[in-house]
């Protein structure tokens, strides 16, 4: 073996792995399919970069010390597959993190709702007074963390990086639900992206898991497993006289109209948070206090203008079927018209038929846009196609009646047309300002 550390991928994730292994005295080489990765101009100049097919790096690969791989690059590419077999080790940043943390670490995987999830523990840990660091798939690089040790480290993970780890021991995790995402990368057989998500469970001290959502039982052994869900018991929802309450074991806890962020799968979340404060110790004053506050992360249905009496939204994150329902069975209860949906982007392999079934019943209409939007044409006759987003929105302008309200929820990931989800929600953001404008 050349003994060398490779970094295969240079993206967010695999940049701080990259100033983190210098900072231990490791030089690796780093390679990308890309010629030239956005972010070549800010690796440090004695670090040899290769583009290439991660084909054409097979031998490279095998005789490596070490694969780093970073989230958007599948392990089961047959280059790194093969390394792999030959003995080399594969891992992601995330298994370099748990490594070296020195504080407990509360895992948050699922198909939708972790960045709330992650963000609301985050809070209620700063809240009760414990420094509290977050990071992972949220957008900041886990190991960028470290540079100011944290008391408690709350990461959210993706199933890709998940697959990445195998060293995690969480003081507390949970899989918040399990619906169809980049079916693309598991074969288009989500029991495959389940696996991939339960790797979080391994060796954890306690977990939380979805007791509606069977895909997010634990299987192994834990000293400690607590739920939550719909009904009265352990986190769940009391409905009484007085209204909707979050519980504990029927414990009432928090009104659910104390709370900014609204929907039923809000409070899903928030009672996801709660169990993992209460394992990680974190007070029941500071969670009530951080869910009284909390009104919710940009881009997650996100109010932006009222124009003649329709309301425009933008929940730009809902990059997948299961985000996009949640988002159309919150909205419904709180407009007293009809909702216009526009939706499209890459499509990931989803299943698209549950948008379909949204279609004449909470959804009147669809405009449909970018690269999978003839997949969402077929849905019905609702579904009508659109040339690009602004495109989308005008259409649903010229329909939209006063009650009535317009939501950006692609249910498909935006990189075809957009650099991320952010920028997909501040273009819609604009677009919907422009409109005002031309309306005031
Ligand atoms: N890529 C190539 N060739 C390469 C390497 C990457 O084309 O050689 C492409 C990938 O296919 C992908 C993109 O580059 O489309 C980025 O991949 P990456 O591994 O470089 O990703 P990072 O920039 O490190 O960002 C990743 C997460 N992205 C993905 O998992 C695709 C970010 O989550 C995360 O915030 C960041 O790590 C934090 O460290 C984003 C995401 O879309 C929000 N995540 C998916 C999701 O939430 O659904 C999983
Ligand atoms: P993630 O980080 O998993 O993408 P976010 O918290 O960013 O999740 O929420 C993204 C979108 O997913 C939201 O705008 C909303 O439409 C939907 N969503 C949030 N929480 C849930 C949930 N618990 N179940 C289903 N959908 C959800």
């Amino acid at each position: 073996m050349s003994g060398e550390t490779i970094v295969v991928g240079l993206g967010k994730s695999n940049l701080s792995v990259v100033q983190y292994l210098l900072s231990k005295g490791t030089v690796p080489v780093v390679v990308d399919t890309r010629e030239k990765p956005a972010l070549l101009e800010k690796l440090p100049e004695n670090v040899e970069f290769r583009s290439g097919s991660l084909d054409s790096f097979a031998d490279l690969f095998a005789e490596a010390a070490m694969l780093i791989t970073g989230p958007g690059i599948a392990v089961s590419s047959p280059s790194i597959a093969s390394a792999a077999d030959r003995g080399v080790e594969v891992v992601g940043d995330i298994e370099l993190f748990v490594r070296e943390a020195q504080a407990p670490v509360v895992a948050i995987t699922g198909a939708n709702g972790k960045s709330t999830v992650t963000t609301l523990v985050g809070l209620m840990g700063n809240e009760a007074g414990i420094k509290t660091a977050v990071g992972g798939n949220i957008g900041i690089p886990a190991l960028d963390l470290l540079a100011d040790p944290a008391d408690l480290y709350v990461l959210e993970l993706s199933s890709f990086q998940l697959e990445t780890t195998k060293s995690l021991k969480a003081e507390a995790c949970t899989i918040l639900n399990i619906t169809e995402d980049h079916m693309d990368r598991y074969d288009f057989d989500i029991e495959k992206y389940a696996a991939a998500k339960r790797i979080i469970y391994n060796n954890a001290k306690a977990i939380v898991f979805n007791r509606d959502d069977r895909r997010t039982f634990p299987s192994g052994n834990c000293e400690k497993t607590v739920s939550f869900g719909v009904d009265s018991r352990d986190y769940g929802i009391v409905e009484s006289e007085d209204g909707t309450w979050l519980a504990k074991n029927g414990r009432k806890v928090l009104d659910v109209t104390q709370m900014k962020i609204v929907g039923r799968h809000n409070q899903l979340n928030a009672l996801a948070a709660m169990a993992l404060s209460d394992l990680a110790g974190i007070p029941e004053s500071a969670q009530v206090s951080v869910l009284r506050k909390f009104s919710g992360l940009a881009h997650r249905c996100q109010f932006v203008s009222e124009i003649n009496g329709v309301r425009y939204y933008n929940d730009s994150k809902a990059t997948n079927v299961g985000s996009t329902i949640a988002a159309v069975d919150g909205l419904s209860a709180a407009v007293s018209g009809d909702i216009y949906l526009l939706a499209g982007g890459i499509g990931k392999g989803q299943n698209f038929e549950p948008v379909g079934q949204l279609l004449g019943r909470n959804v009147k209409k669809m405009f449909c846009f970018g690269r999978d939007a003839p997949i969402l044409l077929k849905l019905g006759s609702a579904a009508e196609p659109a040339v690009d987003l602004e495109d989308a929105l005008r259409k649903a302008f010229s329909e939209a009646r006063s009650g009535d309200a317009v939501l950006l929820a692609p249910a498909c990931a935006s990189m075809d047309m957009f650099k991320n989800f952010e920028e997909r929600g501040d273009v819609f953001t604009a677009l919907v300002k422009k409109l005002e404008a031309e309306n005031a």
